[in-house]
C-alpha cells in the first residue's frame, strides 16, 4: 500500500527521521523538499504555541496539511529550563548546549528532568489537532554514548534504565516524548 504523505514543518533532520521510525505508515516529507525554506520565528510562550506557529505557517504557505514538533528538555533544578529554548540554550550547537547544561548543573543534587513534545497537525485553513508526550529521567554528570541527538547523551531514561545516548533507536522510540506525542495525535485523527 502507498504510504500517506505528510509535510513536516521542521528543519531538524533527526526529528523527521524519528517521526518516520515511529509512524511507519506515513512518509514524512521535509518542508524544504516541498519548496518552503524560510526561517519561522518561534515566538510562542509554550511548546503548544510554537508547534502551532510552525505547522500553520507551512500549511498556509504550501496549501496542504503540515505537521510540526516543538520539543525540549525541562530540568527541575533549573526551574524548567532550557524548556522551549532548548535548541537555542547556548547560542551554539548541540555540543555547546550540552556543555552549558552540564556547567549549570554542577553540584546539583536534584537531577530530575523530562523531555516534552507537542506535535500539531494543521490544515491550510488554520484548523489544528495536537498530540502531547513526556518522558522522565535524570541529567547525568557526564555524557554517556553518542546516539540520538541534542541532549540525548546527558539524559538517563527512567523507563530504559540507561541514557538515550547509548539506547538504540528502537529503545528510544519505545518510550520517547516524541513517540508518545505522535501516538496521542494518531489516536485523534
Ligand atoms: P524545528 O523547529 O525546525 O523543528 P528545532 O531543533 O529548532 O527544529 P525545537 O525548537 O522544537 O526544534 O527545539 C528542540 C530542541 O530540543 C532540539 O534542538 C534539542 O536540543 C532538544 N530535543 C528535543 N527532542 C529531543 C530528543 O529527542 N533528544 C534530544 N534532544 C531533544
Amino acid at each position: 500500500m502507498e504510504k500517506k504523505i505528510i509535510a513536516v514543518a521542521s528543519s531538524n533532520a533527526n526529528k523527521i527521521r524519528e517521526m518516520s521510525e515511529i509512524l511507519t505508515e506515513y512518509s514524512f516529507v521535509p518542508m524544504k523538499d516541498l519548496g518552503f525554506d524560510e526561517d519561522i520565528a518561534e515566538d510562542g510562550k509554550s511548546f503548544r504555541e510554537n508547534a502551532y506557529i510552525k505547522a500553520s505557517t507551512v500549511a498556509k504557505a504550501l496549501g496542504v496539511p503540515a505537521l510540526a514538533d516543538d520539543s525540549g528538555l525541562c530540568v527541575d533544578a533549573l526551574g524548567g529550563a532550557p524548556g522551549i529554548y532548548s535548541s537555542r540554550y547556548s547560542g551554539g550547537g548541540n555540543a555547546e548546549n550540552r556543555a552549558l547544561l552540564l556547567k549549570n548543573m554542577e553540584g546539583e543534587e536534584d537531577r530530575s528532568a523530562h523531555f516534552c513534545c507537542c506535535v500539531c497537525l494543521c490544515g491550510p485553513d488554520g484548523s489544528a489537532v495536537y498530540g502531547e508526550g513526556k518522558t522522565y529521567g535524570k541529567i547525568l554528570c557526564a555524557e554517556e554514548g553518542s546516539g540520538g541527538f541534542g541532549y540525548d547523551p546527558l539524559f538517563f531514561s527512567d523507563d530504559l534504565g540507561k541514557s538515550f545516548g547509548v539506547a538504540s533507536a528502537e529503545e528510544k522510540n519505545a518510550v520517547s516524548h516524541r513517540a508518545r506525542a505522535l501516538n496521542d495525535l494518531k489516536s485523534k485523527i
